[in-house]
């Protein structure tokens, strides 16, 4: 009689929650985005209007003389257990995932960590490096993003995808940028958006689904790679010269290691964290 009483009075919480959600935001929002698309980012935007000028010390990379810095990242320790995630606020979002969800913050396997990006951070300022015209892409595809963790340069058009039939708000929180919040009410709506600054990292959540988020490290060059399933990350076509490498990972911080590259050398660096310590419960 008391476990009825608990469960009723939860399935009237959430239901109450979802109405709210509903109609105090999700709807309004929706109307609001088929009256004005541009206003929610339906068109073609950026918060950032300037065109990023050319930073650098002017030098060109001599491919001639380039070298590759690859590794791996690894996890000392034993990987906390992902946070599981419930979709049950959004029906859309229950249904495209059966079955159950965790978060992606510790993906180890075999003592190696994905998701951790991998960059130049120093070293590098002597040189210019094009724009890239190719935009990279963010999707929002079962209620998650994919990728969870990636990169871009300053003034590469960054493609938001929605693939979902299903409304998500992709909102940035940058701190040398500029923030953006942007609702997409439609299955297949795109904005574009380009980053005018550098910043490592750039968080995204959305703020109708409260488990989706994802990290894009904006640099002003190419060098930059995100660990693959077996924590392999690698950094091709580098200039010689000495730089400070740093790996991030969302929950465990950066570490860095100096590595000096002669022309058309290979270097392995191997970086590795710490699993914090296992919960006590
Ligand atoms: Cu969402």
């Amino acid at each position: 009689m008391k476990g009825l009483l608990a469960r009723q009075i939860y399935a009237h919480f959430q239901q109450e929650k979802f109405m709210r959600l509903r109609d105090g935001w999700v709807y309004p929002l929706g109307l609001a985005c088929a009256i004005s698309l541009s206003a929610c980012g339906g068109g073609s935007s950026s918060s950032d209007s300037s065109a990023p000028a050319s930073s650098g010390g002017g030098q060109k990379v001599d491919p001639a003389t380039t070298g590759d810095v690859k590794g791996t990242v690894s996890l000392e320790g034993t990987a906390p257990r992902n946070e599981p995630i419930r979709m049950n606020a959004d029906p859309v979002c229950l249904k495209e995932n059966k079955e159950p969800q965790s978060q992606e913050t510790f993906m180890a396997a075999d003592g190696k960590l994905a998701n951790v990006f991998v960059y130049v951070k120093d070293g590098l300022s002597s040189y210019s490096f094009d724009t890239p015209t190719t935009p990279a892409t963010i999707d929002q595809k079962q209620c998650r993003y994919h990728p969870h963790v990636f990169g871009l340069q300053v003034g590469q058009p960054l493609v938001i995808l929605n693939s979902d039939p299903t409304l998500h708000n992709i909102h940035a929180l940058p701190k040398a940028n500029s923030e953006f919040n942007t609702g997409q009410p439609i299955q297949g709506m795109k904005t574009n958006h380009t980053f005018t600054k550098r910043e490592v990292m750039v968080p995204f959540k959305c703020d109708v689904h409260g488990w989706m988020n994802a990290y894009l490290g904006v640099l002003d060059h190419p060098y930059f790679a995100v660990t693959d399933a077996s924590g392999t990350f690698e950094l091709k076509g580098l200039p010689p010269g000495t730089y400070t490498i740093e790996a991030w990972h969302e929950k465990l911080g950066a570490t860095t290691q100096s590595v000096t590259l002669g022309a058309k050398e290979s270097k392995d660096v191997a970086f590795a964290f710490k699993a914090p310590a296992a919960a006590t419960n």
